[in-house]
């Protein structure tokens, strides 16, 4: 009874104050696809929210590595095109009418991801067919981006399955090397500062900087802890090998 006053007090306390109990990506703020078109869901065949990615040509999607492996041998654990799937235009993941789920024909994959920690955390799924959708360019980091997914909201909460975003302030190579042991300065990026984060679900998605993509979450140590940053793919390192 107690616990359960203090839950209703807090809530009106996080109402008032403006602050919200549900919020993000993890601090973030809701947002519509058609602010961004270029930003898709990945399920699996049965619908399951996997991860988030980002439109880079009408029929390919950037994505993390770790998006398309299934835990399995070493070096033969690549998920097959067929147990993924692309949901593009549906801001709401649960409105199935909305927007258009496409077939994956192709998986491509760093030749070198292993785990996320090591890196390279980075592929290309081609699709059945291109979508009507707006593609986005890869570019370059700044001071801050901005981070979009469908991914969970706090820790130990449920995926939102209604997209979010959230600005995040883009740490230098040296501050994410302190935080972050593992760390690779020039092919990966660290973002947030224990307010705002990418959280599970979000995976694969787009951090854009200046309109441009320039990171695909990766992995952290939670989500939105203070001194653990998320981390993210920095594909300016990785653009001779993508082709965009
Ligand atoms: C995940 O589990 C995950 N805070 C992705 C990003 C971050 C944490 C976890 C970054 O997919």
């Amino acid at each position: 009874m107690r616990g359960k006053r203090f839950a209703v007090l807090a809530t009106v306390i996080a109402l008032v104050s403006g602050a919200s109990t549900a919020d993000a990506i993890v601090g973030g703020t809701p947002a519509r696809v058609s602010d961004t078109p270029w930003v898709v869901a990945i399920t699996t065949s049965d619908g399951q929210l996997m991860c988030g990615g980002a439109l880079v040509a009408p029929d390919k999607v950037m994505t993390a590595a770790h998006c398309a492996t299934i835990k399995g041998v070493l070096g033969k654990n690549q998920r097959p095109a067929d147990q993924l799937r692309v949901v593009a235009g549906r801001t709401d993941l649960r409105v199935k009418t909305d927007g258009i789920e496409a077939a994956v024909a192709d998986v491509w994959r760093h030749p070198d991801y292993r785990e996320v920690t090591q890196g390279d955390d980075v592929a290309i799924l081609t699709l059945a067919r291109p979508l009507p959708y707006r593609t986005i360019a890869l570019g370059e980091v700044g001071d801050d981006g901005v981070v979009l997914g469908w991914g969970r909201t706090a820790e130990n909460t449920p995926p939102s399955l209604t997209l979010r975003k959230a600005t995040v302030p883009i740490l230098s190579d040296q501050e994410c090397m302190l935080k972050e042991p593992d760390f690779r300065p020039g092919a990966m990026l660290c973002a947030g500062r224990g307010d705002r984060d990418a959280c599970t679900g979000d995976s694969g998605g787009p951090l854009v900087v200046r309109g441009r993509l320039a990171g695909v979450v990766s992995f952290g140590r939670g989500c939105a802890r203070a001194n653990e940053p998320g981390v993210y793919t920095r594909l300016a390192h990785y653009r001779s090998m993508l082709g965009f």
